[in-house]
């Protein structure tokens, strides 16, 4: 980073603005937090949620753990009825001529490949990071629905008390916290380190699977996992009455899986495993304003709900599975997936616990070594998911608009409000005195009043917004457009990024910033924001002025816009690292997945 002196070069109009940047700069918190301790987020105090909720209608909502005695009493009525109809005959003749395999290809491969032993050990060990962090992130909007307007009272599922009144509720308010051990980091509102284990793992988690779906058919595997013919449905159900009358199938997992097994099998490698990839990039903004056609059906409310119903099933997978490993020959089926041998030896047993404590250990640390060490996690997992972060934002530079019908009936609210003298003076006189200060590497810098800006050509859009925590909504937005700001300013060509400054305080003082690469400056839909829904911009909402960048998550829409600095690197700029978020809670400096 050049230091400042470096702006000599700029024209002599700008140093009287330069002056204000020194100001401005001096007003942000130059700490750049290097461990989460109990100041985290500002002090945010934890607040545990609700059992899990499901609406049923329109205002009746069922507790899950209702689920937990129903399934039990299910389960028994299940196994009386199998057993009570094992004995009859023509149950007796099903189960003779379905007795629960599906017949295999003559050149089917027998036993299990050492790879399948290893890549069921990643698999497994990454998932646990995967689903921990996965819970985190949906602990920070422990809501979900079907539609992209995330109206309160209109979650399908919810794990938190239903939306109070008070109109200026924020979304984080609405976060809660995870008991120790479950979450990954797990503290309240910790979503910014949670994303970067979920999306830095599933890196590995998807090259883990890349190699698994090659070898599985070079090598044949692939027949053991796909159904091939018709039998294996009346197979399964042979099979699950076998299970439930509790007189259970012979077991011949090392050279063909029971029907049952077998589907259970193709649906979380096939369908489930692909489902979670396409579903979370079904929650990218970047992605979801490329492709509109898909995301007009396929918005991110249902690509958050879609995922989450993947984590149930890969969640009543898990347990069904280990059951049934352990129940059916535990020496056995460890020996298949850990030591590639059909034997009843102790060898598979032992490798197993082995990879065990492995397993215990990374699930202990992860959360501590989260708190003492997040520079690092962010850093790791900005280098295995930043690539394709970047790809996602280049791929189109002209998203698509929403319509009037579209705009959503709430808009959450998010942040920390203003409540600075100087904003608290500004907006008694209705903003007659705010002035838009533009400066840095500008040919012209300005100072400009609400009522230029209003004189400028009018710019307006209907747009969706992505909140990093997970709720979304449309809205229509009136102002100017960034394009309009720069024509006006014209940066110099070492202008790289574009700092916003708030009136606002972060949570932990110092003024809340963001800095944005130049380049999505330029695009159509950047825009600074007077208006919103054809009225004046809300105090919640931003007012005097906010941005709106329609690549990337909402964090970086800087609200309540106080000054515009066009640097050539943001490293000196408070923190150094991109943003408040960014220098505080970890967030990426680039976040549009
Ligand atoms: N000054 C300031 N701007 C901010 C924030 C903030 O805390 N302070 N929060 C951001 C976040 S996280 C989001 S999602 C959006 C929310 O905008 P909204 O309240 O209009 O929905 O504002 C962004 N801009
Ligand atoms: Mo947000």
């Amino acid at each position: 980073m050049k230091p400042p002196s470096d702006d000599r070069s700029l024209p002599a109009a700008d140093i009287g603005a330069g002056g204000t940047r020194a100001s401005i700069r001096s007003e942000l918190d130059q700490r750049r937090y290097t461990v989460v301790d109990e100041d985290w987020a500002g002090g945010i105090p934890a607040q545990y949620g609700v059992s899990p909720r499901v609406r049923i209608g329109q205002t009746k909502w069922f507790n899950l753990l209702w689920l937990i005695p129903i399934g039990l009493l299910l389960l028994l009525v299940s196994v009386a009825v199998a057993r009570g109809i094992r004995g009859l005959p023509a149950v007796q003749g099903f189960i003779h001529a379905y007795p629960g395999l599906s017949e295999l290809p003559d050149n089917a491969p027998v036993g299990f490949p050492a790879w399948l032993g290893w890549q069921h050990f990643l698999n497994l060990f990454f998932m646990i990071f995967i689903i921990r962090s996965g819970i985190t992130v949906l602990a920070d909007h422990p809501r979900l629905y079907w539609t992209r307007h995330s109206t309160p009272g209109k979650d399908w599922f919810r794990v938190q008390k239903p939306v109070p009144t008070n109109p200026l509720y924020t979304a984080k308010d609405d976060s809660i916290t995870l008991p120790n051990g479950v979450g990954l980091p797990g503290r309240r509102h910790s979503i910014g380190l949670a994303r970067w284990w979920h999306l830095g793992i599933d890196t590995l988690w998807l090259a883990n699977g890349l190699v698994f779906f090659i070898l599985l058919f070079t090598t044949g595997q692939w027949m053991r996992l796909v159904p091939l013919h018709w039998d294996v449905i009346p197979n399964a159900l042979s099979v699950a009455i076998q299970y439930l009358s509790l007189d259970w199938p012979t077991e011949s997992g090392w050279t063909n899986y029971n029907s049952l097994q077998l589907i259970a099998y193709f649906v979380t490698v096939f369908l489930a495993a692909p489902l979670a990839l396409l579903s979370g990039l079904g929650m990218s903004p970047a992605l979801s304003t490329r492709f509109r056609r898909i995301s007009s059906v396929f918005s991110i409310q249902v690509a958050r709900s879609l995922h989450f119903l993947v984590l149930c099933w890969f969640v009543f997978f898990i347990v069904i599975h280990i059951s049934l490993v352990i129940a059916t020959g535990a020496l056995r089926n460890l020996n298949h997936m850990y030591a590639a041998q059909n034997t009843e030896s102790w060898t598979g047993f032992w490798i197993f616990s082995a990879s065990m404590v492995v397993v215990i250990v990374g699930w202990v640390a992860a959360t501590p070594f989260t708190y003492r060490h997040p520079r690092i996690v962010q850093k790791v997992g900005f280098a295995l998911i930043g690539p394709a972060q970047r790809l996602f934002e280049h791929i189109d530079s002209k998203p698509g608009e929403y319509t009037e019908k579209d705009i959503s009936p709430y808009f959450w609210h998010n942040g920390k409000y203003p409540d600075t003298d100087e904003y608290k003076q500004l907006q008694a006189g209705a903003f007659a005195d705010y002035r838009l200060v533009v400066n840095g590497l500008v040919e012209n810098p300005a100072e400009l009043s609400i009522e230029q800006l209003r004189a400028m050509a009018y710019h307006e859009q209907i747009t969706q917004h992505f909140c990093i925590q997970g709720w979304s909504g449309v809205a229509k937005w009136g102002g100017v457009s960034m394009q309009k700001i720069i024509d006006t300013v014209k940066p110099a060509p070492e202008a790289k990024w574009v700092i916003f400054y708030s009136l606002a305080l972060g949570p932990e003082g110092g003024l809340y910033y963001d800095a944005q690469p130049i380049e999505q400056m330029h695009h159509h839909l950047t825009m600074l924001a007077y208006d919103m829904n054809d009225a004046p911009l809300s105090f919640g909402h931003g007012a005097p002025l906010r941005l709106r960048n329609e690549i990337e998550l909402g964090f970086k829409m800087v609200k309540w816009i106080k000054a515009i600095e066009f640097v050539t690197d943001f490293a000196e700029v408070g923190g150094g690292l991109g943003g408040y978020n960014n220098d505080h809670e970890f967030f990426g400096y680039r976040q549009s997945i």
